[in-house]
């Protein structure tokens, strides 16, 4: 995992000035063209140095005034309605602005902070979904917390989120916890152990960016896993990669075969959609149903339930009618 998030890095190509024809020279950049590409070179070493040594402060101060989570929906691509969030935390840095997980998880574990860090996602996501239990009476929803690999081998782990639930009125049916393949893999026998309380709390468990990692099949059969949600770089570009397709037949064909529920993640064409809903996947996340918004955001979609879908579905005979952007 990078720290740096490599496209931030690259130049955007239209800021390049072309090359002269003469001297093969590119001219000078105008002047506000130099400060964002200077900017763009802080952006991209000033992280390291600077998440380290503000890591270190975090300790002494209350993670409440730098953190923040946004939550992202999953949805079923046939209604559109949201059948949970994803909870991604966000770290709002006085410099730097606002941090993606990529651009700090990987220094909060190197510190020894990743236990902290995600008991405050934990605790913060289970807070917000009981407030909106009581604002929203019917609400049905999963709330999804990624869960380190520190966190998920530590003592105890399935007491703490006992407690958390017990804590915000929350049943552990609605409370997922997504762990990476790479987990399960790294210490199979503990991890089997803890998941086996936390099934026991009723708390559902899903396999996070499913098909990059080495889960093998016997660790599929031995596990207490509930979901598995396909990795995004398998979906992106489903619409037109025949590769990503079969891979995506396989996942789906797997998860059906152990009795799982699969989740697709990084949905962004509507052709990625339909080829979604033939083989029977009909759950997902992504920019094209929604990007993940801030609790604000999400308590107006709770208001209404669903989605406003770019394509139509007929529910009766499964016939969907999409966009013009999809051969079919
Ligand atoms: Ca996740």
């Amino acid at each position: 995992m990078s720290l740096i998030d490599a496209d931030k890095c690259r130049p955007d190509p239209d800021e390049i000035a072309p090359r002269s024809p003469q001297t093969g020279a590119r001219p000078s950049l105008p002047p506000h063209n130099r400060r964002q590409r200077l900017s763009v070179v802080i952006l991209c070493i000033a992280p390291i140095a600077a998440v380290a040594l503000y890591l270190g402060g975090l300790r002494s101060v209350d993670l409440d005034d730098h953190l923040m989570l946004e939550y992202q929906p999953e949805v079923d691509l046939r209604t559109g309605r949201i059948l949970g969030l994803e909870a991604l935390v966000r770290w709002n840095h006085p410099v730097l602005g606002q941090l993606q997980p990529l651009e700090f998880i990987e220094v909060a574990e190197s510190t020894n902070l990743a236990g902290e860090l995600g008991a405050w996602v934990l605790d913060t996501a289970c807070t917000q979904l009981g407030q909106w239990k009581r604002d929203f009476r019917e609400l049905d929803l999963v709330m999804s917390v990624n869960v380190s690999p520190v966190q998920l081998v530590s003592l105890d782990f399935d007491v703490y989120v006992k407690q958390v639930l017990e804590q915000y009125g929350l049943l552990g049916s609605e409370l997922c916890l997504e762990i990476t393949e790479n987990v399960v893999v790294g210490d199979l026998q503990r991890t089997r152990s803890t998941l086996a309380k936390l099934e026991r709390l009723g708390v559902r468990i899903a396999i996070d960016d499913f098909g990059t990692g080495y889960s093998s099949l016997g660790h599929l059969k031995s596990l207490p896993v509930d979901t598995l949600k396909i990795d995004k770089v398998f979906v992106q570009n489903l619409d037109r990669s025949e590769g990503d397709r079969v891979i995506i037949d396989s996942i789906v064909g797997l998860a059906a075969s152990f009795g799982l529920d699969v989740v697709a993640e990084g949905v962004e064409s509507v052709g990625a959609v339909s080829y979604l809903l033939d083989v029977g996947c009909v759950r997902a996340q992504g920019f094209l149903m929604s990007k993940p918004k801030g609790s604000e955001e999400i308590e107006r979609l709770l208001e209404v339930g669903a989605l406003a879908l770019p394509w139509n579905v007929d529910s009766n005979d499964a016939r969907r009618t999409f966009p013009g952007d999809v051969a079919r």
